[in-house]
């Protein structure tokens, strides 16, 4: 029997708030296939779908078939060219919410009055890799939210950086075409460990901030949830009165920042290569919402671009919080899963240039360039001109563009008078002042001679990269030399090596040294930076535990363990909004008396890498099963929390975990202390205290 359908299985609504239609009735059923009967693409209702016409039953077939032709052409074309950047990505639906705190600087409606709604939708995505490539991957990720708004579709376009590699767009080819795979044997997939990323960015050495930010635990993130999103360049913001300023757009992620290991993001690679969109996807489906809140910093827009002595223009560069502090203007929350991954994900088009009055672009080289190309790679990626009439790309307000014609149309246009002035359709479209919504910019002085040439003030590339390094906390800048040493081992011309510590030498003395002894290299000398403003917003590790909801723990249990205790504690979890998943030796249930306990994973299916903590149930056998003795020891080396409560301990012992280590947690029973305990450990992310024991220049346990 085939299975009912799920409630997700629903489609968007044909009629689109433009008020197009999809092809279909409003009132008919909404998916894109409707009816009972399997039908060619003209709705002729077919027999049999597996057996092609053939002379006989052994064939040859007829050209005849016209339902195989059908079938096989359009398999054939199902694919559509991946973007050239940014792949790899997956996406959300949900709404933002305005604070009511931007209206003094802006007029953008949705950025206005307090609770204004506006529905958006957001993709995240890795840079480098294919589309099939994997999620934990050491790379920069885009954060693109489309903002559906009443006075037309903004789009801010971002990274979880808040700076980029090139000051000016027209290199953007050449980082590109370094970073990608080799041209020879298109090898690494999605990786920035080889040698023509560090020729590039050697050579380049205005890249040197963003790498570090590369290097830096940014560069792995835990989730899509747990990052931070950056608009990159500065924005100009006009309010009701036609008064500018500067600003820097931020998203703040209500979960925390949080980032994966390098170990633990290279094992996922391989034993769940789709790690990141699994964890929004699920969350999303558990009702454990991804929540970031919208903010900006704000610069005095005084004709000079610049504020204490930081070129706003240049994309290299941020604005240290503590200078201009961040402030709130609204949340989003991405509450609803695609219901098509091609439709909506895929085929969603981003644009820098999409803008709404009150937010305007800004002389930055490297987005005036950005301006030009999205809408252009849009027409060979979608093919031809008319992706803003796909679903995903409509505008939620009304659209009268004198637009016409071209491939892939699906508009039935009325009129007879695509053009303007016109005095046949009554001259409409009319057009809009800025009293009527239109976008008007703010008229702006430019003048200059034609030159292919930049200010001085882009040519400090180290100092901010000084500033993001001294500002990190000590373990986070072991990772940050450990990562340097990891990519760098993976280059093969020692010249392009010592072009790179050199590079490091003006960052950083220590940092150098310690990464050319890695290398087996000498230290160059260099000129770091003396006096750098520390920017103690940079820093991820945290003093005191943050929110937990989201996060897995894994249940360690077999059938002769205290059930009524692990019932307990994933009744805890679920309260807390932590998904608590049983992991025995098989699969099935656990039974004791009337209590049945489903099973989620075996220890063949668990890896580590999938729990933010691992608890022992009271009770459980001790065994020296490699595959349980390998997930408590990754868990363990990749300073996660660990606990067990009655003889669980045994099973910890057996692994050569000892309850006198940092961050092991053993009790009696599964009581409000331990619950406690277990959500100040996962509220902290990591057991930092455990690391010098376990990381990169560890020895491993004594047998
Ligand atoms: Fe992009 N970028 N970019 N980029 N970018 C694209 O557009 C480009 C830059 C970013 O989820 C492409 O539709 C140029 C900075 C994100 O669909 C393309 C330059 C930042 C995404 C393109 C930049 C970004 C893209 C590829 C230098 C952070 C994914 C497919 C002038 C602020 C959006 C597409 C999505 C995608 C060009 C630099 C972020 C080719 C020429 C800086 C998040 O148009």
């Amino acid at each position: 029997m085939p299975m009912p359908r799920k409630p997700d299985q629903s489609a968007p609504a044909a009629v689109s708030p433009t008020g197009a239609t999809n092809g279909q009735r409003a009132s008919a059923d909404s998916r894109a296939q409707s009816g009972q009967y399997l039908t060619t693409a003209q709705g002729l209702r077919l027999p049999d779908t597996d057996h092609s016409l053939k002379a006989g039953n052994r064939g040859p077939t007829l050209l005849e078939d016209f339902h195989l032709r059908e079938k096989i052409t359009h398999f054939d074309h199902e694919r559509i060219p991946e973007r050239v950047v940014h792949a790899r990505g997956a996406a959300a639906h949900g709404v933002f919410v305005s604070y009511g705190t931007a209206a003094s600087v802006t007029k953008a409606g949705f950025l206005g009055k307090k609770g204004t709604k506006t529905e958006v939708f957001t993709r995240f995505s890795t840079v480098l890799g294919s589309r099939g490539s994997a999620d934990t991957v050491r790379d920069t990720r885009g954060f693109a939210v489309k903002f559906y708004t009443d006075e037309g579709t903004f789009d801010l376009v971002g990274n979880n950086m808040p700076v980029f590699f090139i000051q000016d767009g027209i290199k953007f080819p050449d980082i590109i075409h370094a970073a990608k795979p080799h041209p020879d044997r298109e090898i690494p997939q999605a990786q920035s460990a080889h040698d023509t990323f560090w020729d590039f960015v050697s050579l380049h050495t205005e890249a040197t901030h963003h790498v570090f930010w590369n290097m830096s635990d940014r560069g792995i993130p835990r989730s899509f949830r747990t990052m931070e999103g950056f608009g990159v360049h500065t924005f100009r913001l006009v309010n009701i009165d036609g008064e500018t300023s500067l600003v820097k757009f931020h998203w703040k992620p209500i979960a925390g920042v949080h980032s994966l290991v390098w170990e633990e993001a290279q094992i996922a690679a391989g034993c769940d290569p789709d790690f990141h969109r699994r964890d929004m996807a699920d969350g999303i489906e558990a009702g454990a919402f991804l929540e970031y809140e919208l903010g900006i910093q704000v610069m005095p827009d005084d004709g000079s671009d610049s504020f204490e002595g930081i070129d706003l223009l240049d994309p290299t560069k941020l604005v240290p919080e503590e200078l201009a502090p961040v402030q709130l203007i609204g949340k989003m929350t991405l509450n609803r899963n695609p219901t098509n991954y091609f439709a909506e994900t895929e085929q969603v088009a981003f644009h820098t240039g999409n803008l709404v009055p009150g937010i305007e672009a800004t002389n930055d080289p490297l987005m005036q360039a950005r301006l030009f190309s999205y809408l252009d790679t849009q027409i060979t990626r979608l093919g031809g001109p008319n992706f803003a009439q796909l679903p995903i790309n409509r505008p939620h307000c009304p659209v009268n563009d004198m637009l016409r014609d071209g491939m892939h149309q699906t508009a039935i246009h009325t009129g007879l008078a695509p053009y303007h002035p016109n005095s046949i359709d009554g001259d409409e479209p009319l057009l809009a002042d800025g009293k009527h919504g239109g976008y008007v910019q703010m008229p702006r002085v430019i003048e200059g001679k034609a030159v292919r040439a930049q200010p001085v003030s882009f040519d400090d590339h180290f100092s901010q990269a000084t500033m993001f390094y001294r500002s990190l906390s000590l373990i986070e800048q072991t990772h940050v030399v450990e990562a340097f040493t990891f990519e760098l081992g993976k280059v093969y011309e020692q010249a392009i090596k010592e072009r790179e510590l050199q590079v490091l030498a003006n960052v950083d003395t220590d940092l150098c040294e310690q990464v050319a002894a890695g290398l087996g290299l000498p230290a160059p000398k260099g000129k770091p930076a003396q006096d750098v403003r520390i920017s103690p917003a940079l820093v991820q590790l945290l003093a005191e535990p943050g929110p937990i909801e989201g996060r897995k723990i894994g249940i360690i249990a077999d059938a002769g363990s205290d059930l009524a205790g692990v019932a307990a504690l994933i009744k805890s979890a679920e309260g807390l909004g932590v998904t608590a998943l049983v992991i025995s030796p098989v699969g099935g249930f656990l039974k004791a008396g009337r209590r049945k306990i489903t099973v989620d994973r075996t220890l063949a299916t668990a890896r580590s890498i999938e729990f933010d903590a691992l608890v022992v149930a009271g009770d459980t056998t001790p065994t020296r099963d490699i595959k349980l003795v390998v997930l408590l020891q990754e868990a363990f080396r990749h300073c996660k929390a660990l606990a067990a409560w009655g003889d669980g301990a045994e099973v910890l012992k057996a692994a050569r975990i000892s309850a006198r280590d940092p961050g092991v947690e053993v009790s009696e029973s599964v009581d409000k202390a331990f619950t406690a305990q277990l959500v100040a450990a996962l509220g902290l992310h990591r057991v930092w205290d455990r690391a010098p024991k376990v990381m990169a220049s560890a020895v491993p346990p004594s047998s």
